[in-house]
């Protein structure tokens, strides 16, 4: 980690400044006086996370795009629902997210360092990093200074998370109204090389796709056939909840430039991966990166995207608080 710092892309710094500049108060080094250590401390209790459980780095980056995509980046999905009010994480689109009890952890060491500084909205954008770096993708600057959520609603979560089902249109709907454009689509969708999902988010692609006459009970015919017939032999059913599948099968705990080679083959899992070759522009970029020879500009894209999702809707300043626990407010 130290060196990957030392050798830190100028042109990234550059451009983290540029984007922070563009929200306000998010910046480099916002802790370096009050919690040093901040980012060390982050970046070290990761390396035990992933070197005890490799396949939490997919849930890890996960967790924070769904906090950045329901009221910014907020760590509103980590309230628990109350008396009253169910949270995000209870909403329908939240049932398979995993890795709470690490965000807990690391910001347990934290609290122990520097009580009541570091937000858990800071916690899960650096965890999302280091988790990208161990499982040896790209490293990017975090600008931090983000304040935690009061609020969080199932309902929102279900309206505003994309749906496995979406095609291009919708997808990109939902990515304009964070402030994200169909590049950072194309490019974001390539997290998907990291982790697992289960049968509920793509079995009806292979039992009960529903033709254009309207009857249901087909094979989605924009997935290979050959790998239809394999992920049946692991989701008996449309509502099979137990077994799990590789999304980029092979290479699922390393973040690199396979899924756009499977998605390329007809072998993207979800309906909103398989949309992506039904675009010129996103087939283009899906096929451009398959190619193996692109590695570096999907490192850099990805480092972009991620850096303008951190930034969606954040709290700063005075606005909320920082939490002592991520579970609950203060
Ligand atoms: C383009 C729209 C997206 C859709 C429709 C989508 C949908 C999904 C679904 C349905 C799952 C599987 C849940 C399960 O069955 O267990 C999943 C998993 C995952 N998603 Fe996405 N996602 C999208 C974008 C993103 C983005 C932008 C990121 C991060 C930057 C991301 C990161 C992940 C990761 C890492 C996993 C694996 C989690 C695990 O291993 O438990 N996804 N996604
Ligand atoms: C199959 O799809 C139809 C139409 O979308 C739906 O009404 C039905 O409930 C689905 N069946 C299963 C088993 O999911
Ligand atoms: C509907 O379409 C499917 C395949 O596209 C075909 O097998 C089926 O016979 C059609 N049904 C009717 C009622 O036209
Ligand atoms: C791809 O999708 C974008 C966003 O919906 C749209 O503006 C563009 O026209 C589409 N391109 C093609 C060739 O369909
Ligand atoms: C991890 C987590 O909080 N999962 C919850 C998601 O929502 C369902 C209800 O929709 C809960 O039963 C899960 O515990």
């Amino acid at each position: 980690m130290a060196i990957r710092f030392l050798l830190l892309p100028l042109a990234l710094l550059v451009l983290a400044a540029a984007s922070s500049a563009a929200v306000a108060q998010l910046e480099i080094g916002f802790y370096s006086k009050t919690c040093p250590n901040a980012e060390k401390i982050v970046g070290e209790e990761m390396a035990k996370i992933i070197a005890a459980a490799p396949s939490l780095a997919g849930p890890l980056l996960r967790l924070h795009f769904h906090d950045c995509f329901v009221r910014g980046c907020d760590a509103s999905v980590m309230l628990e629902s109350t008396e009253g009010n169910v949270a995000e994480k209870d909403a329908k689109p939240n049932k398979s997210l995993r890795g709470f009890g690490s965000v807990e952890r690391v910001k347990a060491k934290l609290e122990a360092a520097c009580p009541g500084i570091v937000s858990c909205a800071d916690v899960l954008t650096l965890m999302s990093r280091d988790a990208v770096v161990l499982a040896k993708g790209p490293f990017w600057p975090v600008a931090l200074g983000r304040r935690d959520g009061r609020v969080s609603s199932a309902t929102e979560a279900s309206n505003e998370l994309p749906p496995a089902s979406g095609d291009v249109p919708l997808l990109v709907k939902i990515f304009a109204s964070k402030g994200l454009n169909l590049k950072d689509l194309v490019v974001l969708s390539g997290a998907h090389t990291l982790g697992t999902a289960h049968c509920p988010s793509f079995a009806d692609r292979l039992y009960n796709t529903t033709s254009e006459n309207g009857t249901s009970g087909f094979v989605d015919p924009s997935l290979d056939s050959e790998y239809a017939d394999k992920l049946r032999l692991k989701c008996k059913s449309v509502d099979d909840r137990t077994m799990l599948s590789e999304m980029d099968p092979g290479s699922f705990k390393t973040f690199d430039t396979s899924y756009y080679r499977h998605v390329a083959k007809r072998r993207g899992l979800f309906r909103s991966d398989a949309a992506l070759v039904f675009n010129a522009t996103t087939k283009n970029y899906v096929q451009r990166i398959a190619t193996g020879k692109f590695d570096v500009e999907f490192f850099r894209d990805f480092s972009e995207s991620m850096i303008k999702m951190g930034d969606v809707g954040v709290l700063t300043g005075a606005e909320g608080e920082i939490r002592k626990k991520c579970h609950v407010l203060n």
